[in-house]
């Protein structure tokens, strides 16, 4: 048995020792998965595909790749999750969120950013040219527009449309959460017309450089001044170059209580492969949510390249690409069916 002079110098030592099983040195043995790419949702397979142009080169650099990758979804008027053609707020504005973390750890956001096409390259710039971290509302504008960026109107016809019959039945209505906004959850179930959500995205360049993004305007209808999980840091994302990344999509309120996307890279850190951290940050949000219909996915890079999904309820997707089996679509597990769900 151990005395506790013995016990205290075990207890140091395994302090002192990684927590992970994985370590970076360990892995060298095999060399790592780079470059690769992974995002949410169906839409992920073509923010890849624009990411991939940067990560195939040598030098390609991870935050480049992101942000044309996201940006490609960002610039979609089709796609109403995110930038320019996203269900605007209850006042019929379109407000956009968005944060970008690098390889060293550091972290850019915009909140309740107005007319901007690009949030997550706003974000960069907070995170590069600003002394700040997280920017929001006309101080975000303001800073983008001192960056160059053009406001523009980004509330399309259809968008504008859906706003004015969603007002009518809704005269007096401010979106009280969960239940407001299920039924906009429920059109990113798998296959439904609208199979799409907030992008999150992260990716490990030739180099080894990881990063990640998210941008979203949001749930649809929110109360104006909302602001969802995804600008915020260890919510919608997190990078530990020295671990691993995550990103988060979903019900937004039930993400940021268990802050689910350090919740993955700390779990990570202590050992579990990036589906068993995804898991268990999905478990977080199931456990402490208020409602049984929320949904919330995950994604997890490992810094050694391994890439792992995991969704409360199905109908999540991770979006992966790498050099050995290309762009493809891959089902969450998850750990109850959606509802209407086989
Ligand atoms: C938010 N997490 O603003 C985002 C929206 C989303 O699935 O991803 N919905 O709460």
């Amino acid at each position: 048995m151990p005395n506790r002079r013995t016990f205290l110098k075990l207890s140091a030592a395994s302090a002192a020792a990684p927590l992970l099983n994985w370590s970076p040195a360990a892995s060298s043995a095999s060399p790592a998965r780079r470059p690769v790419v992974v995002s949410t949702w169906n839409f992920g397979e073509a923010a890849n595909e624009a990411a991939w142009t940067v990560l195939q080169q040598d030098d390609g650099y991870v935050l480049d790749a992101i942000e044309k990758g996201v940006g490609r979804i960002e610039a979609d008027p089709e796609i109403h999750t995110v930038g320019r053609g996203g269900r605007p707020d209850a006042s019929g504005t379109v407000t956009l969120d968005a944060c970008v973390m690098d390889e060293h750890g550091r972290y850019g956001a915009v909140a309740a950013l107005e007319r901007i096409l690009h949030p997550a390259a706003v974000a960069r710039r907070v995170k590069d040219d600003s002394p700040h971290s997280l920017l929001v509302a006309d101080g975000a504008l303001r800073f983008a527009r001192a960056q160059g960026f053009e406001p523009q109107d980004l509330l399309t016809d259809e968008m504008d449309a859906a706003w004015r019959e969603w007002k009518e039945k809704n005269p007096d209505a401010v979106p009280d959460p969960p239940e407001a906004n299920v039924e906009a959850q429920d059109t990113t179930s798998r296959g439904g017309a609208e199979n799409h959500d907030t992008i999150g995205m992260l990716a490990l360049d030739a180099q080894g450089r990881l990063g990640g993004a998210c941008t979203t305007s949001g749930t649809a209808w929110k109360q104006p001044g909302r602001v969802g999980d995804s600008p915020l840091v260890g919510s919608g994302l997190f990078v530990d170059p020295d671990v691993g990344a995550a990103c988060a999509t979903g019900w937004g309120e039930a993400i940021m209580r268990v802050a689910g996307s350090h919740v993955v890279v700390e779990a990570m850190r202590h050992g579990k492969d990036p589906e068993a951290a995804c898991r268990e940050a999905a478990e977080r949000v199931q456990k402490r949510s208020d409602s049984d219909n929320v949904q919330a996915g995950f994604l997890a890079l490992r810094a050694d390249g391994q890439a792992g999904a995991y969704g409360v309820r199905s109908g999540f997707d991770m979006a992966i690409y790498d050099e050995a089996e290309g762009n493809r679509l891959v089902s969450a597990p998850y750990l109850v069916p959606s509802a209407g769900a086989e």
